[in-house]
């Protein structure tokens, strides 16, 4: 080859390295997730019958969501998480009839397009829950399983036909038919798909599709640690590897429409059982996280979130983009404020802890009034109190019982000691100081009542001391040029009422 040639052909290749490259480097960059680990601070969990009724006819809806956008703007998060909104006879709407459709107690599904449109303006994302561990007795594919003895989707669902089986003895089995039993952990009226049917799981990826090419932004998914129950199908290696297999071909399905897609589990287990989840995920909730919380502000217990805090490293050793799914309480479970014993005081601190550490923290909706709320499920999940002579889209489909005496919006928004404007204050610190999202978190102090963090990034560390006493405390500051956030600091010492916090930065030198 002569001399001249051979330099076209080393052009040639470099040209096509390059083109291979730069493509590379746009899918890359197009799968950057920096937008929901840096910017995406605090969510809000909307339980949608509850929220705000824009019709009248006392149940909440998606037309009440997009009208009470600014209110949660100017509350100042970013993004909305609803519980499941698909056709479903259940007022909770965790047992699903269509996949693809809007219940119409909620609203059409131009009402959602417009909600997402309208959210998306103020910079705030869309998670949709998604109940794909079981569908509704009521589903298409169950009716036909039930009546149709040859029926196509018998493979859809745990089924067994071997009457005597031992499976059977054991587990949450319900009969089908004269010959078979169907498995439901959570009743006769959830039946649970097979998720090792290949049918089953591109049924579930073009559901992710379909909701994806209406503007949603991420994906809440329910009851993940049951998606492969003990006794459930005939053969299970590896309960959890095998759920993160259906949570990683769900995401390279959603990744072909939105390269960003978020994923956020319910995978309820203590946190090393749940780690080996974030490789099928972006976030997980953290139960216990959200005990321990709790218990520092109750008993002024801090070693649970000193070694939560020490193993938060762990989940990026898992997937190195994981985040911190901070919570403290949601739809089922006691509300923060009835967990304090109705202590104003203590719901404050709770809030202040939730909201300083790093990840992104959740909050559900009422918190920030200090609703109250204990078992019977709809009592946590009472009407959200927006005028205090009940209208303003206030919902009326159940009575309020547990939260006769906790003050409105209206009320809140006025009153300077309130719970909203705390949590407010709150958010907005989070907003403003990045590394309160997306920092290192160190421990420096965990004492009895008593506990001190920083978060820390390029441009400077962040201070947090809870004091989780019932007398003041003082803490003198060795910090150079320390900066007040949260709290007034004198010369060097910080004084910290009881059962208060104090944020404050330390400029980088
Ligand atoms: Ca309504
Ligand atoms: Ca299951």
């Amino acid at each position: 080859m002569k001399k001249q040639q051979k330099w076209l052909v080393w052009i040639f290749v470099v040209v096509c390295l390059g083109g291979v490259f730069s493509v590379m480097a746009y899918l890359a960059h197009n799968r950057d997730m920096s937008m929901w680990t840096d910017k995406v601070g605090t969510m809000y969990q909307i339980f949608v019958y509850s929220f705000a009724d824009s019709d009248g006819d006392g149940v909440g809806d998606l037309q009440g969501i997009t009208q009470k956008l600014d209110y949660l703007q100017e509350l100042g998060v970013n993004g909305i998480w609803l519980t499941p909104i698909h056709s479903s006879q259940s007022y909770h709407k965790y047992d699903v009839e269509d996949y693809y459709s809007v219940d119409e107690q909620f609203g059409t599904l131009a009402d959602f397009e417009q909600l997402v449109e309208e959210a998306h303006k103020r910079g705030m994302k869309i998670v949709m829950d998604m109940v794909f561990n079981h569908t509704s007795d009521q589903h298409p594919w169950f009716l036909d399983v039930k009546t149709n003895q040859n029926s196509q989707y018998r493979e859809y669902y745990a089924l067994n036909d071997q009457s005597d089986d031992e499976f059977l003895l054991n587990g949450p089995w319900h009969k089908l038919n004269q010959t078979d039993y169907y498995y439901g952990y959570f009743g006769a009226h959830m039946p649970e798909v097979n998720l090792d049917n290949p049918l089953v799981i591109s049924e579930w990826q073009n559901v992710l599709q379909f909701w994806l090419e209406k503007g949603v932004d991420g994906f809440r998914f329910d009851a993940v640690k049951h998606f492969y129950n003990e006794g459930e199908l005939k053969i299970i290696n590896d309960a959890t590897q095998q759920a993160v297999s259906v949570l990683q071909a769900l995401k390279k399905a959603a990744q072909k429409v939105n390269p960003q897609v978020y994923f956020v589990s319910e995978v309820w287990l203590g946190t090393s059982a749940m780690t080996p989840y974030y490789a099928g995920n972006d976030g997980l909730f953290q139960f216990d996280l959200a005990t321990s919380m709790i218990r520092a502000v109750n008993r002024g217990e801090t070693q649970y979130i000193k070694e939560y805090v020490e193993n938060i490293q762990r989940f990026k050793t898992v997937n190195k983009g994981a985040i911190s799914t901070n919570f403290l309480t949601n739809h089922d479970q006691t509300r923060v404020m009835s967990a304090v014993f109705e202590d104003k005081q203590r719901a404050k601190l709770a809030a202040n802890l939730l909201l300083t550490l790093p990840g992104t923290s959740y909050i559900y909706y009422g918190e920030e009034l200090g609703m109250t709320g204990m078992k019977p499920d709809e009592r946590i999940r009472e009407p959200f109190l927006w005028q205090t002579d009940g209208n303003g889209l206030q919902t009326s489909w159940e009575s309020i019982e547990q939260n006769k005496q906790t003050p409105s919006v209206e009320q809140q928004q006025v009153d300077q000691t309130s719970m909203y404007l705390h949590y407010k204050q709150l958010i907005n610190i989070r907003n403003t100081y990045p590394q309160l999202i997306s920092g290192t978190v160190e421990i420096m102090k965990a004492a009895d009542k008593f506990i001190h963090y920083t978060v820390e990034n390029e441009t400077g560390t962040v201070h947090v001391m809870h004091n989780l006493s019932k007398e003041a405390c003082e803490v003198t500051l060795t910090t150079v040029n320390p900066q007040g956030i949260y709290g007034t600091i004198e010369g060097k010492t910080v004084k910290i009422a009881p059962l208060d916090s104090h944020i404050f930065l330390e400029q980088t030198k």
